[in-house]
């Protein structure tokens, strides 16, 4: 089994001026890239891979053996979240439809939301990213250290859910353009989101 870097379907200028073109260009030509290639050396190894595709990979680490589990935990997990990430980002699109309906019904309103999530990105620790998830049916922000992410379970990741949208907050996602203000990265966020793509992901993972 053979992962690729996903084709990203936007140029590396889109985000500007809330992610700068040569960040972006860094980040999936060579950051996003190097987890792929680490993850297709370690697949070339394992001799027998009862996993079809990645994502049941990253969903049953706890079935390949230590250093194989963790080189996986960091690449497999780096190649996913970073695919998650780049769906989720486009300027222009609006936050409306059923996942709006239910960040209102779960978090009160949507200020509230946004500053629950700026708390949470914000007091993060070091690298790691911030996740929208469902579990059972309820919508949470969770966070995760370095690559991992919420479907390798809180065994693994500390929480669980199915990521519906995230933000990278490794310094390699922002430093270039802001320096040390994650602050101001974060709440640049808010005007990248590509809503269409979590109503989508909403509505197929949530259970009406
Ligand atoms: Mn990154």
């Amino acid at each position: 089994m053979k992962i690729n870097l996903p084709l990203l379907t936007y140029n590396y200028d889109a985000l500007e001026p809330y992610i700068d073109k040569q960040t972006m260009e860094i980040h999936y030509t060579k950051h996003h890239q190097t987890y792929v290639n680490k993850t297709n050396i370690i697949l070339n190894k394992i001799e027998q891979c009862y996993e079809q595709n990645i994502f049941d990979i990253i969903k049953n680490l706890h079935k390949f053996p230590l250093k194989d589990k963790s080189i996986l935990r960091n690449n497999a997990g780096g190649h996913i979240n970073h695919s998650i990430f780049w769906k989720c980002l486009k300027k222009h699109t609006l936050l409306t439809g059923s996942i709006k309906n239910a960040i209102e019904h779960e978090f009160s309103s949507i200020t509230n939301f946004k500053s629950i999530f700026e708390e949470i990105a914000i007091n993060h620790f070091g690298s790691g990213w911030i996740w929208l998830v469902i579990e059972n049916n309820i919508l949470k922000i969770v966070a995760t250290n370095n690559q991992d992410n919420p479907l390798m379970g809180a065994d693994i990741s500390g929480v669980s859910g199915v990521p519906i949208l995230g933000l990278d907050i490794w310094e390699h996602a922002y430093y270039l353009k802001y320096k040390n203000n994650r602050i101001d990265y974060i709440k640049a966020f808010w005007n990248i989101i590509n809503w269409d793509e979590v109503n989508t992901n909403f509505n197929k993972f949530f259970k009406n």
